[in-house]
């Protein structure tokens, strides 16, 4: 792809628009960067940009400014109905997404892995096991590292592991990874998407230009990824936690297997007590690794090493610390019902939920058996606490409160020794906080602060 004197938009200066507009630059293009944002709040970052000869559009988008260009490059976050983008492509011109700009220069191999939930902690695995085999190997994606700050340091001989989200492949057009992986697909996002359909449409890009050559792993337990195969042309390759595969891999008399091919033999991977992370569906994550890491010839026994020696991602099941015999558990990343539920089935009783946060146009109903069967007690937080209260009222009490300082209190007071506080919010975090890492940060904290408290003075 020929950039030099092209002229590029980049929309969106966060994380990938920054990465993606000092990109272009660097391969001659004449780079304008445009945002909603003020630029006093954009002021972090103009400098570099302007030092580098890229134009900045600040406090909102100019049609005018979306006309003039050859390419456009979206940042993940914008929606691909904003107004001016609509137009723009109405005129035939090209609008791409990062992930999209960083294949098209990315030398060596490709795994990629998307899904609702278990995307980080799957794709910072798969991370780990292609080190431990010594493989030249960047990690990169949706996990917080955009895909274009890779491109330099990618080379022929090396793999390059990316967690992408539907964001990121809506807007892929010959993204071809090597391995692809889906966890699972359960509803999310369907505020931006509009529908499952269109939700389920995104995430299948992941392999929507694959060939024979290319492989697929799919979740043979999870419908909607499973549906999947009957739309690819790629090998496909299966991961279940529940029933013997053929190929792929398996659980049998507690442990891995992976069986490469219908004939051949399976082969022992690790004892699944072995794993040392929580809940079944960290165990679905492990077997996708497994699977994607022996595609990649990586050798069992350093899968095996690379597994054990894992520890969880932090926000994801990230145990924080016992007090007063309470164990805090923070799972700021379940941003949707179907992930809160997968926490809330790690634990078998005694919960106290904490639940709330930028409505994603969920249904929360769908937790009520769980709730019922395992949660003490809810505390609602955010923007979304009256729909979470209509639909969970009877399932267990609720105490609607506001913010997470007020609800941890609250929980702290009721919890009993040997319960749980978990935070699973369900929802977004954008109401309140800058991203669920600073509401997992302030989560932490907040329970730091009450272990320092002597307890004959928190009682
Ligand atoms: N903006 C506009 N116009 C709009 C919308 C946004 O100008 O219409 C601007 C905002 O003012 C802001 C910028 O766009 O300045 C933000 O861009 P962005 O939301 O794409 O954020 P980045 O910092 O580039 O982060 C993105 C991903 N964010 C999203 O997908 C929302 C990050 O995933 C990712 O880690 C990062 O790229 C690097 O690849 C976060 C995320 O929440 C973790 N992902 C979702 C999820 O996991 O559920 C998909």
């Amino acid at each position: 792809m020929e950039l030099k004197g092209k002229k590029v938009l980049v929309v969106g200066l966060g994380k990938s628009g920054l990465a993606a507009a000092l990109f272009l630059r660097r391969k001659g293009a004449q780079v304008t960067v445009s945002d909603v944002r003020s630029a006093a709040a954009l002021a972090h970052d103009l400098p570099a940009l302007l030092d580098q000869g890229i134009m900045v559009e600040a406090g909102g988008h100019g049609l005018l400014t979306f006309r003039r260009q050859d390419l456009i490059v979206v940042s993940p976050g914008v929606p691909l109905d904003t107004p001016e983008l609509v137009q723009v492509r109405n005129f035939g011109l090209p609008v791409i997404g990062e992930l999209e700009l960083a294949a098209r220069f990315l030398a060596g191999k490709t795994l990629a892995i998307t899904g609702s939930n278990g995307k980080t902690t799957t794709t910072s695995l798969c991370g780990e096991i292609l080190a431990a085999a010594h493989f030249r190997v960047h990690v990169g994606g949706n996990i917080g590292v955009p895909v274009i700050a890779l491109v330099d340091d990618s080379r022929e001989d090396g793999w390059s592991v990316l967690e992408v989200s539907s964001f990121q492949l809506e807007t892929t057009y010959q993204f071809r990874p090597d391995i692809a992986v889906i966890l699972n697909i359960t509803p999310d996002h369907l505020d931006r998407h509009g529908s499952m359909e269109n939700y389920i449409a995104a995430k299948e890009r992941i392999f929507a230009n694959q060939g024979p050559e290319d492989a697929l792993v799919l979740n043979a337990d999870d419908d909607a990824a499973s549906r999947a195969a009957a739309r690819t042309k790629s090998r496909l390759f299966w991961f279940s936690r529940t029933r013997i595969i053929r190929q792929g891999a398996f659980i049998y008399d507690g442990a891995i297997y992976f069986r490469a091919t219908e004939q051949s033999a399976p082969e022992f991977i690790l004892k699944v007590e072995s794993i040392p992370l929580k809940g079944q569906h960290n165990i679905e994550n492990v077997l996708a690794a497994v699977c994607a890491a022996r595609l990649a010839d990586v050798a069992s026994d350093a899968i095996r090493r690379a597994v054990e020696a894992f520890r969880a991602v932090e926000h994801r099941l990230e145990f924080v610390a016992t007090v007063n015999g309470v164990d805090y558990y923070n799972d700021s990343k379940a941003t949707n019902v179907d992930a809160a539920m997968k926490a809330i089935a790690a634990f078998p009783s005694g919960i106290h939920l904490i639940l709330g946060g930028k409505d994603k146009n969920s249904d929360y109903r769908l937790m009520r058996p769980l709730i019922q069967e395992r949660v003490t007690a809810i505390y609602t937080i955010g923007a979304a606490s009256e729909k979470i209260i209509t639909h969970l009222e009877g399932s267990a009490p609720i105490v609607n409160s506001g913010t997470l300082d007020v609800a941890v209190t609250k929980a702290a007071d009721a919890a009993q020794p040997g319960e749980i506080i978990l935070l699973a919010p369900a929802c977004s975090s954008f109401d309140q906080f800058q991203n669920y890492e600073q509401r997992g940060q302030v989560f932490k904290d907040l329970v730091f602060a009450r272990r320092g408290i002597p307890e004959w003075q928190s009682a």
